[in-house]
């Protein structure tokens, strides 16, 4: 392929019935970015999704109240979420000795190399949750060297701390990535 032409892909982090109100690490409004999520599928060359996938013996249940373990109902997508044209589900925190937050941690196949063999250029990523791993995903594809961009309007944050979801904007905008509304795109 022509690496001059630029190649946009979504990466749709942890949208889970685990993280959406009523799961059991439900996020403020995280099932209110899914219409947003809906409404740009069609704009992207690749849809990618991440999905925590836990075993029950994981450490990082030490720190976080069991959630998204493999296999079961609250690992499986928001049932309102459109998956109809994902290209590439990737599952995260599989290992029981880590937290693996980050989608490039993916254990069923490898982000990186899917970037490159499709020569993504530009990375946008939305999901939740913004202060966990929305965070780790965008630090690892600005370590990739790609343009990557946060969607503003289309992520949920677990805010332990008030204010840690613009604390996190800050972060990633500072380490360069774009912060982008759904409606720019
Ligand atoms: C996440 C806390 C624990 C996330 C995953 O998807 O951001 N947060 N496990
Ligand atoms: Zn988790």
């Amino acid at each position: 392929m022509n690496k001059a032409i630029r190649n946009k892909a979504l990466l749709i982090v942890d949208v889970q019935n685990d993280f959406c109100p009523g799961g059991a690490l439900g996020v403020k409004d995280g099932d209110q970015i899914i219409p947003v999520i809906n409404n740009i599928i069609d704009k992207f060359d690749f849809v990618i999704t991440s999905q925590d996938w836990h075993p029950t013996d994981t450490v990082h249940f030490e720190k976080w109240p069991v959630h998204c373990v493999a296999n079961q109902k609250g690992s499986e997508f928001h049932p309102d979420l459109n998956i109809d044209k994902v290209d590439l589900k990737l599952l995260k925190g599989t290992a029981n000795r880590d937290d693996g937050y980050s989608a490039f941690e993916a254990t069923n196949a490898s982000l990186t190399k899917y970037i490159n063999e499709n020569h993504i250029t530009n990375l946008y990523i939305c999901g939740i949750a913004t202060d966990y791993c929305v965070k780790a995903s965008v630090l690892d594809a600005l370590e990739l060297g790609i343009h990557t961009a946060v969607i503003t309007d289309a992520i949920a944050a677990v805010n332990l701390k008030p204010g840690d979801d613009k604390k996190t904007l800050d972060e990633l905008y500072k380490s360069g990535a774009t912060l982008i509304e759904s409606a720019d795109i």
